[in-house]
């Protein structure tokens, strides 16, 4: 990868998740020595600091589970914007999180930038859960738990939430490492059409055929390609610091090996790292492995191979 100009945008929100925590998130990340990783890669690095969610009172919904409405869609609305103008910067904006519920932001706001660019916009998901809830079908209410139903297009967001600057087809989105998905969300994504590469599949095929089948799909639609990334697609014993642990996930050198796929396609123009909850970390060693992976996709490997082949 060519030297880029990589923005650091941290978005400690919480309003999503039902523990709080992530709200240390980017200065976890950041402690944990980000920017300077990034540096030492050859990228111009600028840390542009923490967003702030925008003031929003939209009405009560009739699911009294959810919580916390306003605030997510003021951090829906304010990061639709952050996203969209670093993109338009031309730079490759790294969203610190927080809590997944700031996909709901950042996902509109890149593929609105990706659209005026004649661009298809495509989104990896890398999780445990697919996060395809609508605000009628939550049943804990934590709005990270919707984000991928939201930007897809899903009905039933307003006027709750802002409507999206741009949305992604369901088609355009692939999700690897999923192991915990609730029976409304198997429903919904079987009818939107996502792809789900659950953790049976990738036991039984391994991570690179599914990676690399999606990411010439992306290649030979010359599109701009999203990464979130949430800590429980690594498996909790590898990475503890996060609310929602589910065992089974991805090991330590899978995760590195999509992260050096990723950076060798070329095709990452956007990345969130979300869902870290530093209260619950052991010595920083979560916040320090997302680190190591967000410097693997940015480029960072052990040996420099003349050429890999699979
Ligand atoms: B995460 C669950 N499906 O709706 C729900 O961590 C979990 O961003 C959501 O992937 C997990 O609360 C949200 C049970
Ligand atoms: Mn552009
Ligand atoms: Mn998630
Ligand atoms: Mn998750």
């Amino acid at each position: 990868m060519d030297a880029r100009d990589c923005l650091l945008i941290g978005a400690p929100v919480q309003s999503g998740a039902s523990q709080p925590g992530c709200l240390m998130g980017p200065d976890a990340l950041r402690t944990a020595g980000l920017a300077e990783a990034l540096a030492d890669l050859g990228h111009r690095v600028t840390d542009l600091g923490n967003a702030a969610p925008v003031d929003m009172s939209p009405p009560a919904h009739r699911n009294d589970a959810i919580h916390d409405l306003g605030e997510t869609a003021g951090w829906c609305a304010s990061l639709q914007d952050r996203a969209r103008a670093a993109m338009a910067d031309g730079a490759l904006p790294v969203f610190l999180g927080g809590d997944h519920s700031l996909s709901l932001g950042t996902v509109p706001g890149v593929a609105a930038h990706a659209a005026s660019d004649g661009r298809p916009q495509f989104v990896l998901w890398l999780d445990a859960h697919p996060d395809f809830h609508t605000l009628d079908s939550t049943r804990s209410g934590n709005l990270h738990g919707t984000p991928v139903a939201y930007f897809t297009g899903q009905p039933g967001f307003q006027p709750w939430l802002p409507a999206p600057a741009a949305t992604v087809p369901a088609a355009h989105v692939a999700m690897l490492g999923i192991r915990s998905v609730d029976a409304a969300e198997q429903t919904g994504l079987r009818e939107a059409g996502v792809t789900v590469h659950d953790m049976r599949s990738i036991d039984e095929l391994g991570i690179i055929r599914p990676l690399t089948a999606f990411l010439d799909r992306v290649r030979a639609a010359d599109g701009a390609l999203h990464v979130s990334l949430d800590v429980d697609f690594l498996d909790p014993g590898i990475a503890p610091a996060v609310g929602t642990t589910v065992p089974g996930g991805a090991t330590f050198r899978e995760a590195h090996l999509v992260m050096e796929l990723l950076h060798d396609s070329g095709r990452v123009t956007s990345l969130d790292v979300v869902e870290l909850n530093p209260f619950l970390d052991e010595r920083g060693r979560t916040a320090a492995l997302m680190v190591d992976l967000v410097a693997s996709l940015m480029g960072k490997r052990v040996m420099d191979r003349m050429t890999r082949s699979y």
